[in-house]
């Protein structure tokens, strides 16, 4: 397992919509392994396959509490086919845009079809965290950010301070 470097804001390739896994194979379930090393390392609860430069529509969760045993959740070709009318707040953040935070508003309950890890198709229902965590991750994989669900003014100014940063790192 590797722990792979983070894609950050403003990346273009966080803009990518990625493509459908053709097969669930070792080379998919290393990538899962090496997800899930980069996720807990960060620490995150959440990692799609592009924010370590995969454009590929596979992510990993895990919302499981610190005194609680990992629960790490693999999810290859995610689709939402079902979203409950009652939405709910999470203050989220994104290792993708490092130490930035703010509530985002999303349908509290969410069914998910997906495939696992040995190729069997599968359906969740979510709610609760792992609802807004799977809501985060699947916008990734069509290049959507969670900054994308605020205010333009904040997110102008989010996209300005890390474009700044990256540039000033360039030089440096
Ligand atoms: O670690 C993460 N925490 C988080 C908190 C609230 C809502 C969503 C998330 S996902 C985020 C990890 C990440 O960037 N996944 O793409
Ligand atoms: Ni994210």
């Amino acid at each position: 397992m590797t722990i792979k470097p983070l894609i950050i804001l403003p990346d273009p390739l966080l803009r990518q919509v990625s493509a459908p896994v053709e097969r669930v194979d070792d080379a998919v379930r290393r990538l899962a392994d090496d997800m899930l090393e980069t996720m807990y390392d960060a620490p995150g609860i959440g990692l799609a396959a592009i924010q370590i430069g995969e454009p590929i529509r596979m992510l990993v969760i895990d919302v499981s509490k610190e005194d609680e045993e990992k629960t790490p959740l693999t999810f290859v070709n995610p689709e939402i086919v079902e979203r409950s009318d009652a939405l709910s707040v999470y203050e989220e953040g994104c290792l993708s845009i490092p130490d930035y935070y703010a509530e985002v508003e999303r349908p509290e309950k969410v069914r998910v079809t997906y495939v696992d890890l040995a190729g069997a198709a599968r359906e969740i229902e979510a709610d609760g965290l792992l609802a807004t965590c799977l809501q985060h991750e699947i916008d990734h994989l069509n290049g959507t950010l969670f900054i994308d669900h605020i205010s333009k003014l904040k997110r102008d100014m989010v996209v300005k301070k890390f474009t700044k940063a990256a540039r000033n790192k360039a030089v440096a």
